[in-house]
């Protein structure tokens, strides 16, 4: 097949005074940034469900994407094309990682056999793609949303066949990450949460959901699959009330169910801003507990009120997310995966490569930025000195269990009003412009 993107070269970094929009400016995947390539410190994914399969539709409109390589088919021939074309683009993007939903990959057939043979076709040629680029998969995932028959959940469904289903669909989803080499698995539950209590026995569904978490763990094992298992929390959409819907309340259920040594959390920046909160407010969440895995880099609009998985453009949030993810060390099973769709508007295709370069870009800088930041050290110190009181005398005393609420008594009645300083909010966020 010739080449679906012919008039396009490999994407060369050309550093920031190029003016080629179809250049790197700041992602230079060689460079040493803190001792690790840039390359390995973002570890880019592009998804297969954005990027070969989304036709840019929305809910008042048909889709808009021209993809001159699709006939719009179902067939195993039109499959193995998108194929293709996918890792030709992983290629020319120089994107090392992909991610992918069973259903993306291959069509649907008319029973679950006739599925899991139609995707064994499409693994075949995608096994081979993937060799032959040298690409990895940074994690698999099932589709347990889309079909009619996921319309009251999967694994909480209030239909036990549902919940058999939709186990023997993640069965072969995780069987195939297994054989593509997968580092990760990840679970969001897509319709797992509902619309009305009226008509849910939200402990029941719960109880169910942890029990098909604990068969996939068990599955995993069976097989020999060593790559992490992932939450991803969403708070609603497409239902209204979805159960893992932020980072705490995915931590908590994992607890209370006795999966948290098997999990770890893919926090998607879109879905923590439709919690409520910031997409750094997540991460911290996840990271204090050792559970930050893996990140699904986009972002939203303040003006519309659903997930619009925009590109991350915003160098203020990539500074803010690499900021948190150097200080964990970095991702060691996870990466960027560029959950992320282009606008109805941007429907040529190649604004596929002008959108990724964009996202690539402003988190090579965000890498940059936060590198500068905390080598330049001002906010570190600044942080360590507004908790100074806890790291001598009383403060102290307190952290290592030395006292209770007699002691803290006493010494209140001999000491004076506690002084306060001021948290100097402005101050700080004009440090970090000045590295931006
Ligand atoms: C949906 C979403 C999914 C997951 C994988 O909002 O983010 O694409 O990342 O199922
Ligand atoms: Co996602």
């Amino acid at each position: 097949m010739s080449q679906a993107f012919a008039e396009i070269g490999k994407i060369a970094y050309e550093g920031p005074e190029s003016k080629d929009p179809l250049a790197f400016k700041h992602y230079d995947a060689e460079e040493v940034i803190d001792g690790k390539k840039m390359r390995d410190h973002l570890r880019f994914a592009a998804a297969y469900w954005h990027t070969m399969r989304n036709s840019l539709s929305d809910p008042f409109g048909m889709g808009t994407a021209q993809m001159p390589w699709d006939d719009g088919s179902e067939s195993l021939d039109n499959a193995r094309r998108r194929v293709k074309v996918f890792f030709e683009f992983l290629e020319k993007l120089d994107l090392e990682y992909f991610c992918f939903h069973d259903r993306d990959l291959a069509p649907e057939g008319s029973s679950l056999a006739e599925s899991n043979k139609n995707l064994d076709a499409i693994v075949k040629t995608l096994k081979e793609e993937q060799m032959r680029r040298e690409k990895k998969l940074l994690w698999g995932t099932a589709n347990l949303f889309t079909h009619p028959r996921y319309v009251h959940g999967a694994a909480t469904s209030c239909n036990a066949n549902v919940f058999a289903f939709a186990a023997a669909q993640v069965k072969k989803a995780i069987e195939v990450t297994h054989e593509l080499g997968g580092q990760g698995y990840t679970f969001w539950g897509g319709r797992e949460g509902y619309s009305t209590l009226l008509n849910t026995n939200m402990k029941r569904e719960l109880d169910h959901l942890a029990k098909f978490l604990h068969m996939a763990v068990d599955w995993k094992k069976q097989i020999g699959f060593t790559g992490q298992f992932y939450i991803e929390p969403k708070p609603k959409e497409p239902v209204a009330h979805q159960y893992d819907s932020d980072a705490a309340a995915c931590l908590n259920f994992l607890r209370e169910y006795d999966l948290r040594d098997h999990f770890k959390l893919n926090i998607e920046a879109n879905h923590a801003t439709l919690a409520g909160h910031t997409v750094e407010h997540d991460l911290t969440v996840a990271s204090n507990t050792g559970a930050l895995g893996s990140i699904d880099a986009n972002r939203g609009n303040l003006f519309l009120g659903w997930d619009t998985d925009q590109f991350p453009t915003d160098i203020y949030q990539t500074t803010q997310i690499m900021l948190i993810v150097l200080s964990m060390g970095g991702f060691s099973t996870g990466g960027l995966n560029f959950d992320a769709k282009r606008r109805r508007e941007s429907f040529e295709p190649i604004d596929l490569f002008y959108a990724h370069i964009a996202g690539m870009d402003a988190f090579a800088r965000g890498l940059k930025i936060a590198h500068a930041i905390r080598k330049n050290g001002r906010l570190d110190e600044h942080l360590k000195q507004r908790y100074s009181s806890w790291d001598s005398g009383i403060g102290s005393l307190i952290e290592s269990n030395e006292v209770g609420f007699e002691e803290l008594a006493t010494y209140t009645y001999e000491n004076d009003e506690p002084v306060n300083v001021s948290a100097r909010q402005e101050m700080l966020e004009n440090l970090i412009n000045e590295f931006i």
